[in-house]
């Protein structure tokens, strides 16, 4: 019988960097360039990571007084988050144009700097009200290609980061909690890597996640209920009863963090909401930074996720800040979900 430790030397371990070449085989021709585009996440992520493991130390708790686009207030671990991506994806060479839900405008690559044809659109740190607190946080990403190669002469417009989510050549997202996860797919497969800090490297610890077709989670912000469509009410009333598909009632689970909400069902099945509300028309999320890359990331796992009637990956927007009802996670309860609450 192996010992522990002869099976421990027995696992081949695999480096994000080793398992994004690797990857890169199954794409004939690639160039390396997304490769590098994806190494140059992993890097930010690590950075990140540091400074959300000692933001109590250092002055960058709190807020910085102002608030975003989004009309939130902003903390310093957003500034910064917000910053490093936009220096790192900037520095990659593979990026010509990106959005971040921190800014308000497109950002274009200056034509003078070494730019590809990836366009990036990230939610540099999600869940940041949660930080003072210490619970966890997220970074969350998407990578389009650019639609018009003229595009990349001279300033790239911002209609080249206007695509839907199917257009997607990938998306993830890095989970800042009891561990570093940083959680990759370019739409087949999907693969968890946690850091180990010891070494400073992402090492393979999730490989092709799947999410169960039912779950027995449910996430929603139960606070807004009065302002709910009374069918959002109802769907969530059967899942705490026995009429439901299980038979028995789901479990509540909310953190307030998108990114912890959503890793757990997708590992543990389950159901995310954030529908509409008669304050927030659009609900609350983000297309672009948040419901997009993430529906990405689900379907490749073999989940589901819609605005309540339709697919988030086949919406066209039309406002790169716009917002969108999400119902998202595992396939039978997003069908159950969508069929109860949407459109008549
Ligand atoms: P509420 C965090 O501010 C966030 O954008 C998501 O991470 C999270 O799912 C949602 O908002 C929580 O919103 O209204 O329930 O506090």
């Amino acid at each position: 019988m192996a010992s522990e430790q002869g099976k421990a030397f027995g696992q081949r371990i695999v480096t994000l960097e080793r398992h994004i070449i690797d990857s890169q085989r199954d794409f004939p021709g690639a160039s390396g360039a997304f490769s590098q585009l994806l190494t140059s996440i992993g890097l930010a992520a690590k950075v990140i990571t540091r400074e959300v493991r000692r933001a109590g130390l250092v002055d960058i708790l709190g807020k910085t007084g102002d608030t975003n686009v989004q009309g939130e207030e902003v903390t310093k671990l957003d500034v910064y988050a917000h910053q490093l991506m936009v220096r790192m994806l900037g520095r990659s060479g593979q990026v010509c144009g990106m959005a971040s839900e921190e800014e308000d405008i497109f950002i274009s690559i200056p034509s003078g700097q070494s730019r590809g044809a990836y366009i990036v659109c990230f939610d540099p740190l999600d869940g940041s009200s949660n930080i003072d607190v210490n619970a966890t946080i997220g970074t969350i990403f998407g990578i389009w290609r650019v639609m018009h190669r003229e595009a990349m002469v001279g300033e790239v417009p911002v209609e080249e980061a206007m695509q839907p989510g199917r257009a997607l050549v990938g998306a993830g997202y890095v989970i800042y909690g009891s561990s570093t996860i940083f959680v990759y797919t370019t739409g087949s497969s999907v693969h968890g890597f946690t850091l180990d800090p010891t070494i400073g490297e992402f090492l393979l610890s999730h490989p092709n996640i799947r999410t169960p077709a039912r779950g027995g989670i449910y996430s929603v912000n139960e606070g807004n209920a009065s302002k709910w469509d009374p069918r959002v009410r109802e769907y969530i009333e059967t899942l705490k009863g026995d009429e439901n598909a299980r038979g028995k009632p789901y479990s509540a689970r909310y953190i307030g963090s998108l990114v912890a909400d959503f890793h757990r069902n997708l590992l543990k099945g389950g159901i995310f909401l954030y529908p509409a509300d008669v304050k927030n028309k659009q609900g609350k999320l983000r297309l672009m930074f948040e419901a997009a890359p993430l529906a990405f990331v689900c379907e490749a796992a073999g989940g589901a996720a819609t605005d309540g009637t339709q697919r988030i990956l086949d919406l066209e927007p039309e406002d790169l800040h716009q917002r969108v009802p999400l119902i998202i996670g595992s396939a039978d309860d997003v069908a159950e979900a969508t069929a109860a609450i949407g459109e008549p």
